[in-house]
């Protein structure tokens, strides 16, 4: 069974985002034919997008993963759901927000997914965790991460205390 390195983005700002967070990390591992291999420290994040907004709880995830991008996709919306998301305004508040930041060395654009999504380059909540996990990594079509975190200011970011 091939197996491929998936990066996942989680963030929240609703319903005790820290806990929604973590639960999510265990859900990730549960999902079929994938296990959760790294996880990143939670940062605290100051919101993108409309400002009249709680602050997000960021981090990343890397996963081991058999499944297709698109099968993770599904399994990581199942995960949104359950979570009672509800989609509204764009870059609006939610309870939970899983993104395929990167899936091996793919670069995918289909109706469903952007990857490597779009916003990495510019988001200090994505490259920090994501350089926390792997400060070698390489964004296809971006270059590494070290490269971008040179590029992007830390403002409104805060690692929090690793939570058990
Ligand atoms: N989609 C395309 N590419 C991907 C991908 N790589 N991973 C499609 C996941 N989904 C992908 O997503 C809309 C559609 O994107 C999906 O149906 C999927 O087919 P959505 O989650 O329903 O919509 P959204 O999240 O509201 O929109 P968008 O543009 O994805 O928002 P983002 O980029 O996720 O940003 N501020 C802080 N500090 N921290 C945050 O985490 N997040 C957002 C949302 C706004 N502000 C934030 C944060
Ligand atoms: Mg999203």
């Amino acid at each position: 069974m091939t197996e491929v390195t998936a990066f996942i983005g989680l963030g929240s700002n609703l319903d005790d985002p820290g806990a929604q967070v973590c639960k999510a990390l265990r859900e990730l591992d549960e999902i079929p034919h994938t296990r959760v291999s790294a996880v990143s420290p939670l940062y605290r994040s100051a919101p993108m997008g409309p400002q009249n907004q709680p602050d997000y709880v960021n981090a990343v995830a890397q996963l081991q993963t058999a499944l297709g991008a698109e099968q993770l996709l599904d399994a990581l919306q199942a995960i949104e759901q359950a979570h009672d998301r509800r989609r509204g305004e764009h870059w609006g508040p939610r309870t939970l927000d899983l993104d395929i930041l990167l899936f091996g060395d793919s670069t995918l654009q289909t109706d469903r997914l952007s990857v490597p999504h779009p916003g990495i380059a510019q988001r200090n909540f994505v490259l920090y965790p994501l350089a926390d996990i792997d400060a070698t990594l390489a964004i296809p079509g971006a270059g590494s991460v070290q490269s971008l975190l040179a590029q992007c200011p830390q403002d409104g970011l805060v690692r929090m205390d690793r939570v058990a």
